[in-house]
């Protein structure tokens, strides 16, 4: 079975910030995830680069359009190599195989009768890349999101008529059994949508004759393709449209697209439209996470309040980060983030409960057995209990991407090693039975084995380091995606006795 997931291609007039950050471990733990159960995963992300935003940020830095790109690309790249993303793809709108792709649509649509040629005049918001109506706009005139004023502009554009798709758009969204049903989450953001699309949809411009920075329109070389077009063409283009058939079959349709709820509208009707009108299957799925704000405020660089990844690096550690930022915010809700909330997250689940569960056993294993894993009767009862509890909702959490379910899942199977580490009381065994002493100690192992392998997605370079400290067998990914796919603990459990226990005993230092 195959798994295609996408995050939106990030604009690369900045570098990424905490917010593309977000999307995009979200979409690496779903990844990962379903690597681990035997899907073919395709994993996109990329960076979007054409448009009248770039032109002028190139501009502003006194560089050619292209210049400035590549140069702002890496930066994307770097980032998702720091975090440990394990994209399979990254696509970037001003290579090759994009034009031809892009290039191939609009003709398919214009050949159809569905582009046009109007004269058009209206507000356009360069932050948006987009027209604003004017109910659009706050009581100053200015766009709601970027908070500056959309200028007047005429031209004589072609248009896509996107009003002709309302219907079969309705249709689709709202009916489950539709054989071609696109799945908008959650289920508000859906019912934005539907009452949005039920007020009618107007024909939108497809190409601007102003913008130079973009991809020439196949019948009219004195325009390009309007940048949005362009941009979500991405999707298929990755896969192989036009190019490689037999790929483009495996993938498309794409399983899900994942994104904030700034640009919902157009993966949820712009974009089914066009593969509509190009006879092309639809998004099975579009999950719209929430959009969070920095101490109660709108992230801004002006404000000075952005997040940058590498500055989650700096303080938490690349495996801490990732997990941070998804178990804080409920997936699909908006949130506020503050270093505050950040650190006390990291002090609560990874320094009190997984480092503390981590630390006080390797010390136990030092004290009375010269840190190496004692020869004791194998008793699977806990490391059962943690797989029945973590099998009661985290798989389920998992696959239906309520990742901070999920990681508060987790946080609770770990709560239960550390319970029943308080309700034995090894440290008095020490004195007393160092036969039972030496099995608990080997049952804690095997209990936070089956934790590393339902960590791997979030923490993959810990859980890697975890299975190492308790001496497990095996390469942690070929056992998971076995462990996985079998869905039973292995009769021998994963720690070996006789084994050395080796690793740094504090994975995740207390911050003060
Ligand atoms: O819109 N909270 O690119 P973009 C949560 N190029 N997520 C956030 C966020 C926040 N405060 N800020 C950004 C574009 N994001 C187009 C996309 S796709 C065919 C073209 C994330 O660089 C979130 O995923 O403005 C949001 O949808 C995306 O970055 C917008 O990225």
């Amino acid at each position: 079975m195959k798994f295609y997931i996408t995050t939106p291609i990030y604009y690369v007039n900045d570098v990424p910030h905490i917010g593309h950050f977000y999307t995009t471990i979200a979409a690496d733990i779903m990844a990962r995830w379903k690597r681990l159960n035997g899907f073919d995963v395709y994993f996109l992300t990329g960076t979007d680069e054409h448009g009248s935003k770039i032109a002028e940020a190139a501009k502003v830095k006194g560089k050619k359009p292209q210049e400035f790109c590549d140069e702002m690309s890496v930066k994307f790249r770097q980032t998702w190599k720091l975090l440990n993303i394990s994209n399979d793809d990254f696509i970037r709108t001003t290579e090759q195989r994009h034009f031809v792709a892009v290039e191939n649509i609009v003709r398919i649509l214009f050949d159809k009768g569905l582009i046009f040629k109007k004269k058009y005049e209206g507000m356009y918001c360069i932050g948006c890349e987009k027209f604003l109506a004017k109910k659009d706009l706050d009581e100053g005139g200015y766009c709601p999101f970027h908070k500056i004023k959309p200028i007047l502009q005429s031209e004589e554009n072609y248009f896509f008529r996107l009003s002709s798709f309302q219907g079969a758009l309705l249709e689709r969204i709202t009916d489950v059994s539709h054989e071609e049903h696109i799945d908008i989450q959650p289920e508000e953001r859906r019912n934005e949508i539907v009452g949005k699309l039920k007020l009618g949809l107007e024909d939108i411009s497809f190409s601007r004759s102003t913008v130079e920075w973009g991809i020439s329109l196949p019948f009219d070389k004195s325009q390009t393709v309007y940048v949005w077009t362009d941009a979500l063409i991405n999707y298929i283009t990755a896969v192989g449209y036009s190019k490689d058939e037999t790929k483009f079959k495996n993938y498309w349709p794409v399983d899900v697209h994942l994104m904030a709820k700034d640009i919902l509208w157009f993966h949820s009707v712009i974009w089914p439209a066009v593969l509509m009108g190009a006879q092309l299957p639809l998004p099975k799925t579009i999950y719209s996470h929430g959009f969070f704000t920095l101490n109660g405020s709108k992230m801004s660089k002006s404000l000075g309040n952005v997040i940058y990844p590498q500055e989650l690096v700096g303080n938490y550690g690349v495996d801490a980060a990732r997990y941070l930022i998804v178990a804080l915010i409920p997936f699909g809700l908006d949130g506020n983030i503050s270093w505050q909330g950040l650190t006390l997250k990291y002090n609560t689940d990874l320094a009190n409960n997984l480092g503390n569960l981590i630390s006080r056993t390797l010390k136990m294993a030092e004290k009375n057995f010269n840190l190496k894993i004692p020869q004791a009767f194998l008793n699977l009862e806990l490391a059962k209990n943690v797989e029945k509890k973590l099998k009661e909702t985290f798989i389920s959490n998992m696959n239906n991407l309520q990742l901070h379910k999920a990681a508060e899942d987790l946080q609770d199977a770990i709560t239960l090693v550390n319970i029943q580490i308080e309700t034995d009381v090894p440290w008095k065994l020490a004195k007393t039975n160092k036969n039972k002493l030496a099995a608990c100690i080997y049952s804690y192992l095997q209990a936070i084995d089956v934790v590393a392998i339902h960590l791997l997605s979030f923490m993959p370079n810990i859980a890697e380091k975890i299975w190492q400290i308790t001496g497990a067998s095996g390469n942690i990914n070929d056992v998971a995606r076995k462990y996985f796919i079998n869905g039973v603990i292995p009769k021998d459990g994963f720690s070996v006795s006789g084994r050395d226990l080796q690793g740094p005993k504090i994975l995740f230092p207390r911050i003060l």
